[in-house]
């Protein structure tokens, strides 16, 4: 395993081991990450809700029960994260899973468990990371163009569809006030949701370089 890997495996099988119990039902996020605890969870007597096509499939192929968010609501969501900052506010979707994602996590009764290497924390958003947007093929140009007026540069994530049929925009710069970009971003017609997380993260797992966990 690659160093980053070793860590995210730690942070991966370590979360599981602190916050899952037999019978639950969890949400699951994803990513190289959230690859780690699936593997973790194939041992536990849990149901799964699957946040992307890419991880039901990852479950499916290990027996991992599933269901889905309008049967039941999970009682924590397990997912990676592209950045984090001190106060638990996340930039997600660098695999473009952003909209299912935020769609469980914020509905987990005791909030979502980030499991992340050492290299994912930032001091502020937007720092190393873009800032993935959702939006309609249909109006993607005219997004982009409202998007260009709050960012330093705007790209359409070439080659790549959303598991919702839809297109991603990533945006470059720094975050300034996290809650209230991830409100009005999403009051722009003909985008779905944006990366931002500034709800319900409920603890973030590290793995740390010196094969350490931290936990806040
Ligand atoms: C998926 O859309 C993302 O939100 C992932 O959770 C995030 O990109 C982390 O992925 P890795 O664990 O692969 O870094």
């Amino acid at each position: 395993l690659k160093l980053s890997d070793s860590q995210k495996k730690l942070a991966a099988e370590y979360a599981v081991e602190k916050f899952v119990k037999g019978g639950m039902t969890i949400g699951i996020g994803t990513g190289s990450t959230v690859k780690f605890a699936i593997d973790a969870l194939a041992g536990k007597n849990v149901i799964g809700i699957p946040t992307s096509k890419d991880t039901e499939e990852k479950c499916l192929a290990l027996g991992i029960k599933l269901t889905t968010i309008n049967e039941r609501l999970p009682e924590i969501v397990i997912d990676g994260a592209d950045e984090i900052d001190l106060k638990k506010r996340l930039i997600k979707g660098g695999g473009g899973a952003l909209t299912r994602e935020k769609a469980v996590a914020y509905r987990a009764k005791r909030g979502l468990i980030v499991i992340a290497h050492e290299a994912k924390l930032v001091d502020y958003l937007g720092k190393r990371f873009y800032l993935p947007v959702e939006v309609l093929p249909f109006c993607w140009k005219a997004v982009r163009r409202d998007l260009e007026e709050r960012f330093e540069r705007v790209e359409l994530r070439e080659n790549f569809t959303t598991d919702n049929g839809n297109f991603i925009l990533d945006c470059y710069g720094r975050v300034g006030e996290p809650e209230k970009l991830e409100k009005d971003l999403n009051q722009i017609p003909g985008v779905l949701e944006n990366g931002l997380f500034t709800r319900n993260v409920a603890k973030v797992v590290i793995g740390r370089e010196s094969g350490e966990v931290d936990i806040f």
